[in-house]
């Protein structure tokens, strides 16, 4: 039964679809969409594709990244079926479950493809582990040899099960929600292919890029390329926008932010757009609002997704007729009460005027209360 508050404003959707043993059999989903009839939409009317094509709508549209987590109990009872987490992203039933779960719990205008930026090492033949408390672990790359070894002509066909949890989500999505496809972008899954892990500052890249250059800029070059085909392959499945999550802009050095960020996602968005002109394309740029400006400046993309740590005072008025996204602080989040109104209100008088996704500036953490989440969807929905 949806939940409504005291204005009679839907405030969560309790409708999932049936389930057997709590996971999703693709006829399910089909029955699921019969009864929506959701088969034809009118892409027009998904609030999120309005704003990238330069409309302002008052509320915005509001998803929230990392919207599918542990802070959801269905998503930790949902991860608890697959053995690791690379089992779940790869398990289409699972992982289309996990997409929708946050659509059928809130009134959000998008989801977003549950799976992770580093499927990509994982099927180019790297090993992939996520290791609970620790985060990602791969086999480090160290020399060339390592690159020629990878396998990039099997990529897609290894990735076949993201395209079919696309399509499995696609018929059970509401109408007005826009389904979000996504990679990392080359600089950002380069630092953990060439580490093996999460590193601060980034250290093991940039020491690559001053001692074996060419390596560097061979591997950026490959994954800038089988990006452009796993980013096609997503929307001819299904997704309506990609997004390329550039997370580690904080540590691109100067000199090496033209090559190793910002021209290898012009490229991906400018192919992208070639093969698929309607699809709508958003570059996340996290740490660093210089390099954040240079993407507006260039226009790449159709919006630019902010941080929480740069200034829209700063970058708005830099980007007048492109769209925007984000930029508030899933700490606000995290605190709930009267400094997440303020902080939502800020952002909201400031884009008012502009077309704006509402957004956090990075994902919603896992210790994140469900109400804080509900207090923010009702404070936007009325505004
Ligand atoms: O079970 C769990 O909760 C594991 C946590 C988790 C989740 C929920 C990881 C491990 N990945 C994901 C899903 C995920 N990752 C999504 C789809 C779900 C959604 O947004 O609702 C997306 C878009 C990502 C993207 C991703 N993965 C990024 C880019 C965005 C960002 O956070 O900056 C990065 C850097 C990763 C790597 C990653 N995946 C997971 C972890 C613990 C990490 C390491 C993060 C780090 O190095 O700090």
């Amino acid at each position: 039964m949806p939940l409504v508050d005291d204005s009679g404003t839907t405030l969560l959707h309790h409708n999932p679809p049936s389930t057997k043993n709590n996971k999703i059999e693709e006829s399910n989903l089909f029955i699921f969409s019969d009864t929506m009839t959701m088969n034809t939409v009118d892409t027009h009317h998904k609030p999120v594709l309005t704003v990238l094509n330069g409309t302002p709508l008052t509320p915005p549209p509001i998803w929230m990244m990392r919207q599918a987590g542990r802070y959801l109990p269905e998503y930790r009872t949902l991860r608890a079926k697959a053995k690791t987490f690379l089992d779940f992203c790869l398990d289409p039933p699972l992982a289309a479950e996990a997409t929708l779960q946050p659509v059928q719990r809130f009134d959000l205008d998008a989801a977003i493809l549950f799976s992770d930026i580093l499927v990509i090492p994982h099927a180019l033949g790297q090993t992939v582990d996520f290791v609970e408390h620790e985060g990602p672990k791969l086999s480090p790359i160290t020399d060339g040899d390592h690159i020629t070894g990878l396998a990039p002509h099997h990529v897609i066909e290894r990735l076949q099960p993201v395209f079919a949890t696309l399509r499995m989500v696609t018929p059970n999505l509401p109408p007005k929600v826009a389904l979000f496809g996504f990679c990392g972008a080359p600089w950002t899954v380069a630092s953990y292919m060439i580490a093996g892990k999460s590193t601060p500052d980034q250290a093991p890249l940039r020491h690559l890029a001053y001692t074996n250059r060419p390596l560097l800029l061979s591997l950026i070059d490959l994954i800038t390329e089988i990006s452009i085909e796993y980013l096609c392959a997503q929307i001819e499945s299904g997704a309506d926008v990609v997004q390329i999550f550039e997370s580690f802009s904080a540590a691109v050095p100067p000199e090496l932010f033209a090559i190793c960020s910002l021209n290898p996602i012009k490229r991906i968005v400018d192919a992208v757009k070639q093969r698929h002109p309607d699809t709508k394309t958003i570059p996340y740029i996290r740490g660093n609002p210089y390099y954040t400006l240079r993407f507006a400046e260039e226009r790449i993309g159709d919006a630019i997704g902010i941080d929480w740590m740069t200034p829209l005072d700063f970058i708005l008025p830099k980007m007048p007729r492109m769209a925007s996204q984000g930029n508030l602080d899933p700490l606000t989040l995290l605190a709930g009460g009267q400094a997440l109104d303020d902080a939502a209100d800020r952002i909201l008088t400031q884009t008012r005027t502009r077309p704006h996704i509402f957004n956090l500036g990075h994902g919603i953490l896992p210790q994140t209360p469900i109400s804080h989440v509900e207090q923010l969807i009702t404070r936007v929905r009325r505004s």
